[in-house]
């Protein structure tokens, strides 16, 4: 359970086309079942700070032509069958369509993962369980869960945490209460983890927890190490990343192209490497965040990627060096989305015709008690124009004509990292390099308060 988790929240509805409809959800109800769910979702989000993660939820209604309360698990095809197709999927398989419906919502919202929680009303029937009692499951690992909105034996305001229990089984996470006999041994989740906290036989951990008893779990905040484990929150190396976050991606240095402008250009791959698993297909949700390169030991500068940004888990990427004559040494990385850098691939490359690396002295102030600081700079003759940016790939920064003194306007005290480059007349671009500028305001005054007699 980590990153950007869609869900889609169904109000079901009977519209009587099959059966008649008994029961029929009111705008009230929905509402305090929405305020539930997102409690649950908030706490999750909360009890898994190093999970990067955060919950989106769209809500809708949707109709079948049965009576769900009145059905029994078997037949819950039926109703939820009913229910995506109303979404406007077709097919008979109601688990693709489930999947298909949360791919759909994943990529609508550009999402790491999507799920759907089906909420039935009951109308006070039943104790609010369905024909065969039951009142809240889910499939472990996913596609979907389904909740009464009476949640059977709990009180409606325990819903947040019946929810949260369920939630965590669509992440991986299995029983631990007696009842269910789950054994200490079985494994499950991303990281294929045993259920040592199980009530069932002589297990290693004895903690409270959400996957035994949800709503004093839920009140105290009690996750235990062996549902944290199965949902895939475990730091093995202690840094700070949690397993399935902490991927190191590879770089592919694929070609060097013939010169353009005299300088060759490289291309190349990088890919972010999927934490192991036993139990499904290895997946990543880090993103390649930049591929940069150094040249002989310089600044870091960044390479483009080939279509245009870095947002996704494997990138192409372009680097036309700014390389002087000469035998340098090019060193290439890669960085993905949690800060994790690749091992660099190293090449090196003489040319000549281009001229000698041309100096240039930039003087900035190391703090500066003014949101304007002025940047003195000094560059061999020939030297037409420059680009400042706060981008490393200077996006959007026009190039400008070449001033010995330039300003910089920073928004709020703080330190903030820029990039300058230069340009000369024949189009030649230098490295860019990275200045650390500082602005810190001197200590505000203390205002007496203003007594009116
Ligand atoms: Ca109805
Ligand atoms: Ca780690
Ligand atoms: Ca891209
Ligand atoms: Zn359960």
């Amino acid at each position: 359970m980590a990153g950007h988790v869609a869900v889609r929240l169904v109000f079901v509805e009977s519209d009587g086309s099959r059966v008649p409809s008994r029961i029929d959800w009111t705008a009230q109800q929905k509402q305090r079942v929405r305020a539930e769910i997102d409690e649950a979702l908030r706490w999750w989000e909360r009890n898994l700070p190093l999970a990067q993660l955060r919950f989106s939820v769209e809500e809708v209604t949707l109709f079948t032509g049965y009576e769900p309360i009145d059905m029994r698990l078997a037949d819950e095809g039926l109703w939820i069958g009913d229910a995506l197709r109303d979404l406007g999927l077709q097919g008979d398989n109601y688990f693709a369509l489930a999947y298909e419906a949360a791919d759909q919502l994943r990529k609508t919202n550009d999402s790491d993962w999507a799920t759907t929680i089906f909420v039935v009303a009951s109308g006070g029937s039943n104790g609010g369980r369905f024909a065969d009692d039951y009142f809240a499951y889910a499939y472990i690992g996913g596609p979907f869960l389904v909740l009464t909105d009476e949640v059977g034996p709990y009180q409606q305001s325990d819903l947040a945490a019946v929810a949260a229990h369920e939630i965590a089984h669509i992440f991986g996470a299995l029983d631990q209460y007696r009842a269910a006999r789950v054994p200490c041994e079985r494994r499950s989740g991303y990281l294929d983890q045993p259920t040592s906290n199980s009530q069932s036989g002589n297990c290693l951990l004895n903690e409270p927890s959400i996957m035994i008893e949800p709503v004093g779990s839920f009140n105290h905040d009690h996750i235990d190490p062996a549902a944290l484990a199965q949902i895939g929150y475990r730091d093995s190396d202690g840094d700070g990343i949690i397993d399935p976050l902490d991927t190191t991606p590879e770089l592919r240095l694929e070609a060097e192209l013939a010169a353009t402008n005299r300088r060759p250009s490289y291309r190349g791959s990088a890919r972010d490497l999927a934490f192991p698993t036993m139990q499904q297909s290895a997946t990543t949700i880090n993103r390649i965040a930049r591929v940069e390169y150094r040249i002989n030991g310089g600044p870091w500068q960044f390479a483009m990627a080939d279509d245009g940004s870095y947002d996704s888990a494997e990138e192409g990427f372009t680097a036309v060096p700014p390389l002087y004559d000469g035998t340098s040494r090019l060193e290439f990385r890669a960085v993905n989305t949690v800060g994790i850098a690749s091992t660099i691939t190293q090449t090196s490359v003489s040319i000549s015709g281009v001229g000698l690396e041309p100096v240039y002295t930039i003087d900035a102030p190391p703090v500066s008690a003014s949101p304007i600081l002025t940047l003195s700079l000094q560059a061999a003759p020939g030297v037409a124009q420059l680009q400042l940016s706060s981008d490393p790939a200077f996006a959007d920064a026009p190039w400008q004509l070449f001033q010995r003194d330039i300003t910089v306007q920073l928004a709020a005290p703080g330190a903030y990292t820029y990039y300058l480059r230069f340009r000369d007349s024949e189009g030649l671009t230098s490295p860019s390099y990275p200045l650390l500028l500082r602005y810190q305001p001197p200590m505000p005054h203390i205002y007496l308060p203003l007594v009116r007699r």
